[in-house]
């Protein structure tokens, strides 16, 4: 399972105070905690700022990038924040992310394709978030067709079937787990699959016990990444034990206590 850090994101106050002050300690800390949780890579997001976002974002990356050396995920709205970040990272990158939409797939593809970057991409279009299983593997067909056109490696791809809040959108939890075998079945190298994990738990009172139950869940429907948070230990074990029973790693008594894989 590959994991992505999702706390650097300025949507959580911490964060947004640190981005405000240019607090570079606080930021490489964080970025070393999710990397010592078993963080294969880092979600970046300047979350809503009031300066100019391109600039945030370029602070970010080279931020984190003097603390920690692992793949970065460029997560913004904007392509021109996401061009910023980009340039701006040293190693392998991910852009987060494009949706099934023709104006961001135009967009978007072009900055994957010249970064050598990883593509997430939201089954969701002109029409909003799909409603059912079906509908997701519709829009994701649409997506790895125009990655192949471009002729982006479809290896590539990370399709996020989109998880919904269980306490808003109670029956999308299951449509999303449902997408994924279909996703799988594609194209040759069949593409990635990824899920925000913590959406599901938004508005909750078990924000954990919900976000380690679906992991284990997406991880049994061949979900192989997540954004999470690497930070929450029992949310880290089930995934590694999750992995351990689905036969993705080799099983000894002492797996809890080795690195992070
Ligand atoms: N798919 C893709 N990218 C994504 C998401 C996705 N990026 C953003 C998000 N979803 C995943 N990251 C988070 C990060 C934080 C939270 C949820 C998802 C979160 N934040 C607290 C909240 O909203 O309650 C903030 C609380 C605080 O301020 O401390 O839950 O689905 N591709």
């Amino acid at each position: 399972m590959f994991v992505i850090g999702e706390r650097i994101n300025g949507m959580f106050r911490s964060v947004a105070r640190a981005i405000r002050e240019r607090d570079a300690n606080a930021i490489a800390d964080l970025a070393r905690r999710q990397v010592a949780g078993g963080a294969h890579a880092l979600d970046i997001n300047t979350g809503p700022t009031g300066e100019e976002p391109a600039e945030v974002m370029t602070w970010l990356v080279q931020t984190v990038q003097e603390a920690i050396d692992i793949p970065l995920s460029i997560d913004s709205p904007k392509p021109a924040v996401v061009a910023a970040g980009l340039r701006a990272c040293r190693g392998r990158a991910l852009i987060n992310s494009t949706t099934g939409a023709q104006e961001r797939l135009d967009a978007l593809l072009p900055l994957a394709q010249e970064f050598g970057a990883g593509l997430i991409a939201l089954t969701i279009d002109e029409r909003g978030i799909p409603r059912n299983a079906a509908a997701r593997a519709e829009i994701a067909l649409a997506i790895v067709a125009r990655a192949m056109e471009t002729g982006l490696p479809t290896d590539h791809l990370y399709l996020d079937p989109i998880v919904l809040p269980v306490n808003a959108a109670q029956d999308q939890c299951r449509e999303a787990l449902a997408a994924m075998p279909t996703f799988r079945t594609l194209c040759e190298p069949p593409p990635h699959i990824i899920i925000g994990l913590s959406n599901v738990s938004q508005g909750t009172a078990n924000r954990s016990l919900i976000n380690r139950t679906y992991l284990a869940m997406a991880q049994a429907c061949g979900c192989d990444a997540a954004i999470l948070d690497p930070l929450d230990k029992d949310l880290m074990d089930v995934l590694r034990t999750a992995g351990i029973l689905l036969n993705q790693e080799i099983y000894c008594d002492s797996y809890l206590q080795s690195q992070p894989a």
